[in-house]
């Protein structure tokens, strides 16, 4: 990402000195679709990022301009309505959300760029609405808390994109910490950072470069399987509030006799709420082999019981699994597509890229996309 290559198309779109803000995308080491179960997971934010250029303007009109589709969006901020181009309303879906929550916004020039892959499950929609909140918020002095640009932000994805999602990207977006992992309780929002030390190992992550269409639609539909669970449990246990305050006797019980399927999609979210737990204390305490096979697990029980992977991420773990070099791999996010991440020996990397990529290439005729990242910090203004 080049700053003073935003700062100068800045300038020559709007005739104004922008203030910079960036917010980057996430990965997740363990803990999948346990957010909207009230469970932990354990992201970090990372060094590819969205950066947003602003500025007031003397009217009340919204200018955004977008490098990646080389495109201008003009609308007012006095009557936000969703755009014709899929990326403005990303941007404006924050700023109507700050106004429904009583603060007041003036118009402004609005410049977007970044290095977070599209499409790829690393939350380059929740780096970009996150950057939109803080930007909006420096912009205007709102003093609007930190948590609450998380929660802006997960509101204006779940109005815009019509996934009920959890809370995970927005917070790791706004929250990361460099060379730590967060451990983020989704019940009481309590988190802690847990140093990432790798030691001669790196994060991998091998990019599909599929993402299927029904995504977002069975993204839906295996929370709304949590929920009936819980449902069902709860008729037994009332003071039951999600899938945290279940066991596997509990589903056993009251849920495997209604409905095979709602109780094979639970069991797998409370055994990985109890792996991310057992996963915590092996980064804590240094045993990288355990937390790769917990990784591993996790993959397993995405693809064979929760069902949200794919043939190709399938693939590339599997491709990965008996390599020493691998400590852990597993498909990561919301699934059907995107990237697996991997915990790889630094000196084995360009070659484990160049054979995969080969494979890749021979099996579906796709480009695999890889990138080794490092953890970095959170949403912040950066000039
Ligand atoms: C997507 C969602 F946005 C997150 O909230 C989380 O549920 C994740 O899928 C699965 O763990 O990234």
């Amino acid at each position: 990402m080049n700053l003073e290559h935003l700062k100068a198309t800045f300038k020559s779109l709007f005739h104004a000195d922008p203030l910079v803000v960036r917010s980057p995308g996430r990965i997740n080491i363990i803990g999948e679709h346990t957010d909207y179960n009230e469970g932990f997971v354990m992201p970090a934010a990372i060094d590819k990022a969205i950066y947003v250029g602003i500025s007031k303007r003397d009217d009340h009109e919204v200018h955004l301009f977008s490098e990646s589709y080389q495109k201008l969006d003009v609308s007012s901020i006095k009557d936000l309505k969703k755009s014709d181009n899929d990326w403005a309303n990303y941007i404006l879906g924050v700023a109507d959300q700050i106004q429904k929550r009583g603060y007041i916004l003036g118009g402004f020039n609005f410049y977007i760029d970044g290095d977070v892959p599209l499409g790829a499950g690393l939350s380059s929609s929740a780096a970009v609405e996150c950057a939109t909140g803080y930007a909006l918020d420096q912009l205007f002095g709102l003093s609007i808390s930190k948590m609450d640009i998380a929660l802006i932000g997960q509101k204006a994805e779940q109005i815009f994109a019509g996934v009920n999602c959890g809370i995970m990207d927005q917070f790791a977006s706004v929250f990361g910490k460099k060379d730590h992992a967060i451990m983020l309780d989704c019940r009481s929002m309590k988190y802690i950072y847990i140093p990432l030390e790798l030691d001669g190992y790196k994060l991998v992550l091998l990019n599909t470069n599929v993402k299927h269409s029904l995504a977002d639609s069975a993204y839906n539909k295996r929370r709304a399987a949590c929920e009936q669970g819980v449902e069902w449990v709860k008729e037994k246990f009332p003071n039951v509030n999600s899938l945290r305050d279940v066991d596997l006797s509990m589903l056993e019980a009251y849920v495997k006799p209604k409905d095979l399927d709602v109780y094979t999609k639970c069991s797998f979210v409370v055994q990985e709420i109890g792996r991310l737990l057992n996963a915590a204390e092996q980064l804590k305490n240094g045993n990288l082999p355990a937390l790769g096979k917990l990784m591993f697990e996790t993959h397993k029980g995405l693809s064979e019981d929760y069902q949200v992977s794919c043939a190709e991420l399938d693939f590339l773990v599997d491709a990965v699994k008996d390599l020493e070099y691998v400590l852990g791999a597993r498909m990561m996010g919301g699934g059907f597509g995107g990237c697996t991440i991997n915990i790889v020996k630094e000196e084995n990397i360009d070659d484990l890229i160049e054979n995969l990529t080969a494979q890749y290439a021979e099996k579906f005729g796709l480009k695999l996309g890889a990138y080794t990242v490092t953890t970095d910090m959170g949403t912040s203004v950066v000039s």
